[in-house]
């Protein structure tokens, strides 16, 4: 990690009011969870993962959508936040004004102390009916194989199960985007990490946020598509760059007697 580019993001961060970061499925790689396009392990190897994740996709066959995502519930029960998502959550410690906007529905955020964290895409571990959005409350047996499975059927209207996560071609939460969206452009700093900067709306986040005036750092382990529009690019992974950064700013600030 090139130590004068760390700096400089310190550098950011010491004088931020509002920190925005902004996470993909990058951010949780380090706990064992497959990138988005990754989860196509194994049996899944041979779907789009656009194909799965849609409201189509699920009405063609619901028992093969509810069992890829039973296999991905239990990766992520299985397993849990890492020292990036920790730091993170320290990060509010030493910054006035911290949010996590996230395209991650593994609720590790939360879980790690964040607690300004919008979901965009919803989260895995909440469920509702397919033709009513009835909020269903049940406990999920943890998946043991990875094939399909039979939905569950709704207590209120009979129809099938899903999880409550944006599937392609779907709305994101109402206010939710536009929440993320205002945040983004009244930020000092956006991190914007483990992003591919492929799915919209979310990668025009880090584009409000230049309007907006911030400075945009990226944490990836490879250039993405949004690269080209960032200040600062930290080459590492998440876990490492995250908290090099909080560190680095901690130091910083008991250095020079900041409280
Ligand atoms: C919508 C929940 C209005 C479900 C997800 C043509 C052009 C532009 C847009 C569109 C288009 N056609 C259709 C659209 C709209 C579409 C879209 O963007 N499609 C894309 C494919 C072009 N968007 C939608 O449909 C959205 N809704 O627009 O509503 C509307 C309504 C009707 C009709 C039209 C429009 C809804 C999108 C939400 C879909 N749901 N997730 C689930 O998870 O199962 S998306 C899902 O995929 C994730 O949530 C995430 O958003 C995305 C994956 O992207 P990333 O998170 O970036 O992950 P990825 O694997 O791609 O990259 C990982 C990155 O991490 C890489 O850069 C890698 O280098 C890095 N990395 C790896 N290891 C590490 C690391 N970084 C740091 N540390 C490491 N260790």
């Amino acid at each position: 990690m090139d130590a004068t580019k760390l700096e400089r993001a310190v550098q950011a961060l010491d004088h931020a009011q509002l920190v925005v970061a902004a996470t993909g499925a990058g951010m949780s790689k380090e706990s064992g969870v497959p990138t988005f396009r990754e989860a196509q392990e194994g049996l899944w190897a041979r779907y789009n993962p656009e194909e799965l994740a849609s409201p189509h996709g699920f009405r063609r066959d619901p028992a093969r959508v509810w069992g890829w995502y039973n296999y991905r519930r239990g990766i992520v029960a299985r397993s849990s936040p890492h020292a990036g998502h920790e730091a993170l959550a320290k990060l509010e410690k030493l910054v006035p004004q911290v949010a996590v906007v996230t395209q991650n529905i593994d609720g590790y955020h939360r879980e790690a102390g964040s607690s300004t964290v919008l979901e965009l895409h919803g989260n895995i571990n909440r469920f509702k009916c397919f033709e009513h959005d009835h909020p269903v409350d049940i406990e999920i047996p943890l998946a043991t194989g990875d094939g399909p499975v039979e939905p569950p059927r709704c207590p209120r209207c009979g129809s099938h199960v899903r999880p409550d996560v944006v599937w392609f071609g779907e709305m994101l939460p109402p206010g939710v985007f536009e929440r993320a969206e205002s945040l983004a452009r009244s930020c000092d700093v956006m991190l914007v990490v483990g992003t591919s900067g492929f799915v919209y709306p979310a990668a025009a986040l880090p584009l409000a946020a230049r309007v907006g005036g911030a400075t945009l750092i990226e944490v990836n382990t490879q250039p993405s598509q949004l690269t080209e529009v960032m200040d600062i690019f930290l080459q590492g992974p998440a876990g490492d760059v995250l908290s090099a950064l909080v560190a680095g700013l901690a130091a910083r600030r008991s250095g020079s007697g900041h409280a």
